[in-house]
C-alpha cells in the first residue's frame, strides 16, 4: 500500500507548536521556522511536521527531509471539551511535498465521533494515494481522568490500529512496567513517543531509552530538542539509542 519510502521507525521533529501552543512555546531561535527546517535538515531527522501555512511558505521540496503535514489543528486559547477541526486536506498535503499526513484524534471528548469520522475519511484517502498516515492518539476530555494511565495509553495506541493508523505517536504512560503492553495493544501499527516539555539531557535520554527497549519505533519530538541550546547533539543522542536497539 505505501508508495513511498517514508520511515516508520527513528526521529521525527514536530513543529506545530506554534498553532496548538501559540509563540511562547518559541525561544529567540525556535520562533523562526527557517531555524527549525534548518536543525531537521543538518540533524538529518527521519521526518518533520509541519501545518500547512509553514509548510506552505518555509519548507522546500526536495530538502531531503520528508514533510509530515497534519492535517488538523487547534489553539489553546479555548479551555474546553477537547477537539481539533480538519484544515488541509490529503490533496493539499500532496501538493505540499507531504510524504505522509497526520491526525489528532482526543478519544474520550464528547466530540470524538467528528474525528473519529474525519480520520477515517483521510485515512481512506490517503492509502489511496499510498500515503502514511500517522494518529497523534492523545485521549482527553471530561470524561478522561488520567490520559497517562497505562490503560489510557493502550486504549489510545489500539485506537490507532483500529482506525487503519500506520503509525501513532502516544504520550508517555505514567507505569513504566506497562509500556511492553501498551506496544502489543497497537498490533502492526509501529508507536512513536511523544517528546513533551523540555526536561534536561539525562531525564529525556533515560525516557528515550525505556521506551526503545520496550519496542517503541522512535520518537516524535518538538520541544525537547528545539528548545535546547544543543538540538542537533540531542538529535545525534537519540539517535544512537535508537540504533542500539
Ligand atoms: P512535543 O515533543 O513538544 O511535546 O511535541 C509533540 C506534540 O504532539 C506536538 O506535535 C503538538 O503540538 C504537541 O505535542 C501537543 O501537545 P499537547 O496537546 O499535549 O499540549
Amino acid at each position: 500500500m505505501r508508495k513511498n519510502d517514508f520511515k516508520t521507525n527513528g526521529i521525527y521533529l514536530a513543529y506545530d507548536h506554534g498553532m496548538e501552543h501559540g509563540p511562547t512555546d518559541f525561544n529567540g531561535n525556535s520562533v523562526s521556522p527557517a531555524y527549525v527546517i534548518d536543525i531537521a535538515k543538518k540533524a538529518e531527522v527521519d521526518a518533520m511536521v509541519l501545518l500547512k501555512g509553514v509548510a506552505r511558505n518555509h519548507y522546500k521540496k526536495g530538502i531531503g527531509i520528508p514533510l509530515i503535514v497534519k492535517l488538523n489543528q487547534k489553539t489553546s486559547l479555548y479551555d474546553g471539551e477537547a477537539f481539533s477541526s480538519q484544515t488541509c486536506s490529503v490533496k493539499e498535503a500532496i501538493s505540499l511535498g507531504a510524504s505522509a499526513v497526520g491526525y489528532t484524534v482526543y478519544a474520550g471528548s464528547k466530540y470524538e465521533h467528528i474525528m473519529l469520522r474525519e480520520f477515517g475519511g483521510i485515512e481512506e484517502e490517503a492509502h489511496k494515494y499510498g500515503l502514511p498516515v500517522i494518529m497523534w492518539s492523545y485521549p482527553r476530555g471530561e470524561s478522561v481522568k488520567d490520559d497517562q494511565s497505562p490503560e489510557v495509553v493502550a486504549y489510545a495506541a489500539r485506537v490507532a490500529l483500529e482506525m487503519g493508523a500506520d503509525v501513532v505517536k502516544l504520550k508517555y504512560p505514567n507505569d513504566e512496567s506497562k509500556l511492553k503492553w501498551v506496544v502489543e495493544s497497537a498490533g502492526s501499527t509501529k508507536v512513536f513517543l511523544s517528546g513533551g516539555k523540555a526536561v534536561d539531557d539525562k531525564t529525556f535520554e533515560s525516557i528515550v531509552e525505556k521506551v526503545i527497549k520496550a519496542g517503541f519505533s522512535g520518537i516524535a519530538v518538538g520541544r525537547n530538542v528545539w528548545q535546547s541550546n544543543d538540538p542537533i547533539g540531542r538529535i545525534k543522542r537519540i539517535k544512537e539509542i535508537i540504533a542500539s536497539s
